[in-house]
């Protein structure tokens, strides 16, 4: 999407400011990043990116690789299996992230238990990755009595107290002052706590954003914002969004470092996320991150992105699917074990269809439960209503 700028172009500048396994930065390190294309997989798919700017494999062990391996795998088959029970009336709604799980499932693993999250339309199976169950996960999705937000929320907008992460809320850019509010709480508190906030390309047009990062940069305050450009919005091309150069340049007017990243390369996401959470749990401040990656499906199954984008652009970000570079890298590292793929579809997809049936098995959320959850103790009209309902009996049976 972006031409390399001269800066890119002289590229050593760049190097001498995110050396080669570095562990850690400041934000003058950070600054000058946004430019450029910070990655770590050193394949194809990225050997003629404008500004490519690569960094050493974060030291992660074995185990721990295989983990994250193993989320990008599942959250790549549940994807395909919801858009599926979509199409067959199973489920109202979905809204995939096939093609943009590296920056999920990179912060599950860059944050820690206190941290939140608050996500924008495709981070919800960061979720899963700090341990929320799949079966209370997919119920969201069907809205009954296994969800616990009862069936109040579209589907998608998963959210799980556990696992500290807020529900996305349909309107694009709220999140991002809301995140930006929190930290501010957490720095007056005194509270480690560090919050991530995710927005699309699409969100850095929202007064929002505007509003949020600059706060944050005055404040200095504990959090990374994190924009996914897939490269669309619904129908808009990012090019229609913003004559910015790069969308992270946009954080240098608000003096927080900006820092341009592969986002199907999960490593380099893990690298620059993490190092943007410890700078700002260690007092400084926000980093904004832009991950450069693609929607591969539709908007959400109620779209048809045919209409607007052609073929070959899709095919040509086909080659840069990011759970299959971060195979070819685990392979070439012999990390993978013989037949593991194979393997971890098997078991993958006997765990989704018995935690699909058991979801499918459960009623509805019971109509009183519509009282709930507004007020300590209901009030007086609410009583009356609650009691009508209950004189009304059952509902007729829908046909
Ligand atoms: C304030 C607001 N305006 C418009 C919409 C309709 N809408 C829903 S998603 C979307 C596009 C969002 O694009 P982006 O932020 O790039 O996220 P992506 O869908 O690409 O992940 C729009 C315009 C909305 N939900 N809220
Ligand atoms: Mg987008």
């Amino acid at each position: 999407m972006y031409g390399p700028s001269a800066s890119n172009r002289r590229g050593s500048s760049h190097a001498a400011l995110y050396p080669r396994g570095a562990a850690r930065g400041n934000a003058a390190e950070m600054a000058d990043l946004s430019l450029g294309l910070v990655s770590v997989f050193d394949d194809e798919a990225s050997a003629d990116a404008p500004g490519v700017h690569r960094i050493a494999a974060p030291a992660l062990e074995e185990q721990t690789l295989l983990a994250m391996y193993r989320h990008m795998r599942q959250v790549r088959s549940m994807e395909t299996r919801m858009v599926m029970l979509q199409r067959q009336g199973r489920v109202g709604f979905y809204g995939s992230c096939a093609g943009q799980e590296a920056p999920p499932i990179a912060t599950g693993f860059a944050v820690e238990k206190s941290d939140w999250v608050f996500p924008a339309l495709r981070e919800s199976a960061i979720m899963l990755v700090r341990g929320f169950p799949l079966v209370k996960y997919l119920a969201q999705v069907y809205g009954n009595s296994l969800d616990v937000l009862k069936g109040r929320q579209m589907p998608s907008h998963m959210s799980g107290r556990e696992v500290n992460q807020v529900s996305w809320s349909s309107c694009i850019g709220p999140q991002i002052p809301q995140a930006v509010g929190a930290a501010w709480a957490a720095k007056l508190k005194s509270d480690p706590a560090v919050m991530v906030g995710f927005m699309g390309d699409g969100a850095t047009s929202q007064p929002d954003f505007h509003n949020a990062i600059n706060f944050a940069g005055v404040f200095k305050l504990p959090v990374v914002l994190i924009c996914q450009n897939n490269h669309w919005s619904i129908s808009v091309p990012t090019s229609r969004q913003t004559a910015s150069q790069t969308i992270a340049v946009k954080a240098r007017a608000y003096g927080v470092p900006g820092v341009r990243v592969d986002g199907n390369d999960v490593l380099a996401c893990y690298s620059v996320i993490r190092r943007a959470v410890e700078l700002a749990r260690s007092g400084g401040g926000a980093t904004f991150i832009e991950c450069v990656t693609y929607r591969m499906g539709a908007h959400s199954t109620s779209d048809d992105p045919t209409r607007y984008r052609s073929d070959a652009e899709v095919e040509s970000w086909a080659k840069k699917d990011p759970v299959e570079r971060f195979r070819k890298y685990l392979s070439a590292q012999g990390v993978l074990p013989e037949g593991y793929d194979e393997s971890l579809e098997a078991s993958f997809g006997a765990e989704l269809s018995a935690a699909i049936e058991q979801v499918e098995a459960a009623a509805p959320p019971p109509p009183e439960s519509i009282f709930e959850d507004v007020y300590a103790t209901r009030p007086w009209h609410l009583e009356e209503q609650l009691a009508e309902l209950r004189a009304a009996g059952p509902a007729p049976k829908a046909h």
